[in-house]
């Protein structure tokens, strides 16, 4: 057994991996559980995707379930997706139902991987790309990614640059990327303001409840999903219930794909 053939086997299979992602039909900023959902649904149709996610490891505020007890609450309307999934859900009562975090976790990462989605983790989004459409509009046509220990170490190193389509941010309470899309294009946003008007205190059921409405592209080229969408467009926290995460990754995935067969020719 050569080390160097292990180590060979490992670089050229993961840069094959990357330089198949840099021009994609669907980018995604962050692994939690909207994102992982969008990049199912998104990759099921052949739909070319590929996830940048920060951490070591995906699944972000999932499998700390609530207050580190790693169980998670779905409403009646998610348990179709729990199914789609193969994910165990026990009936709790009033429509909800108990799965286990972990579980969900990695049935999503699994199913979204298996139906050929492109997770890269420990790499962050830290910009976007700007082009000018034919109707001279602003679009984001791809995201600009750095290894997160850049960052994590302050080191001064340019990034590097995806195209896509069609980018989701999926990156949870923060909106990391639509907070960029802000800072450096001003406040454009399809918001009431047309800034981020950021995430208000719990209350589960309106959260849940306005979460859908607020999955939607909220700058050309950009789909705000899960509590991204809801820090963006000033609704509710809604605490260790998770349907709503699922059913906002679904509705990101449909939204793209509604997208993808109308997409604005650049100049
Ligand atoms: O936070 P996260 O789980 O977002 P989500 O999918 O789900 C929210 C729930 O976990 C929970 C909740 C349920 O009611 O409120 O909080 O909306 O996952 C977001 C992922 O994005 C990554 C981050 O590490 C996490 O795994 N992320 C954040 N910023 C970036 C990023 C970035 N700049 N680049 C890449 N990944």
């Amino acid at each position: 057994m050569d080390e160097v053939i292990i180590s060979r086997a490992i670089i050229e299979s993961y840069f094959k991996n990357l330089i198949d992602s840099l021009d994609v039909d669907v980018a995604i900023a962050g692994a939690g559980p909207s994102g992982l959902t969008a990049a199912y649904y998104l990759a099921r149709e052949g739909i070319k995707t590929v996830i940048f996610e920060k951490q070591l490891r995906v699944g972000g505020g999932m499998p700390g379930g609530g207050m580190m007890f790693n169980n998670i609450v779905i409403q009646e309307d998610a348990k179709e997706i729990l199914d789609e999934f193969k994910v165990r859900a026990k009936k709790y009562k009033d429509g909800l139902y108990i799965a286990n975090a972990l579980e969900t976790v990695s049935a999503l990462c699994l199913k979204a991987m298996k139906a050929g989605a492109n997770i890269f983790n420990l790499i962050s989004v830290e910009d976007v790309m700007i082009r000018e459409s034919a109707q001279d509009e602003e679009i984001i046509t791809g995201l600009v990614i750095n290894w997160s220990a850049v960052s994590w170490s302050k080191l001064h190193v340019d990034p590097l640059t995806v195209r896509s389509k069609v980018i989701i941010d999926a990156t949870g309470h923060d909106g990391e990327v639509c907070r960029i899309v802000e800072k450096k294009l001003g406040p454009k946003l399809r918001t009431p303001r047309g800034d981020i008007m950021g995430e208000k205190s719990m209350w589960s059921e309106k959260g849940e409840r306005e979460l859908l409405d607020n999955t939607k592209e909220v700058f050309p080229g950009l789909i705000v999903t899960g509590m991204a969408a809801n820090a963006v467009f000033g609704s509710p926290r809604m605490g260790a219930i998770f349907g709503g995460m699922l059913l906002s990754g679904k509705r990101a995935a449909e939204i793209a794909i509604e997208k993808l067969n109308v997409v604005k020719v650049l100049k």
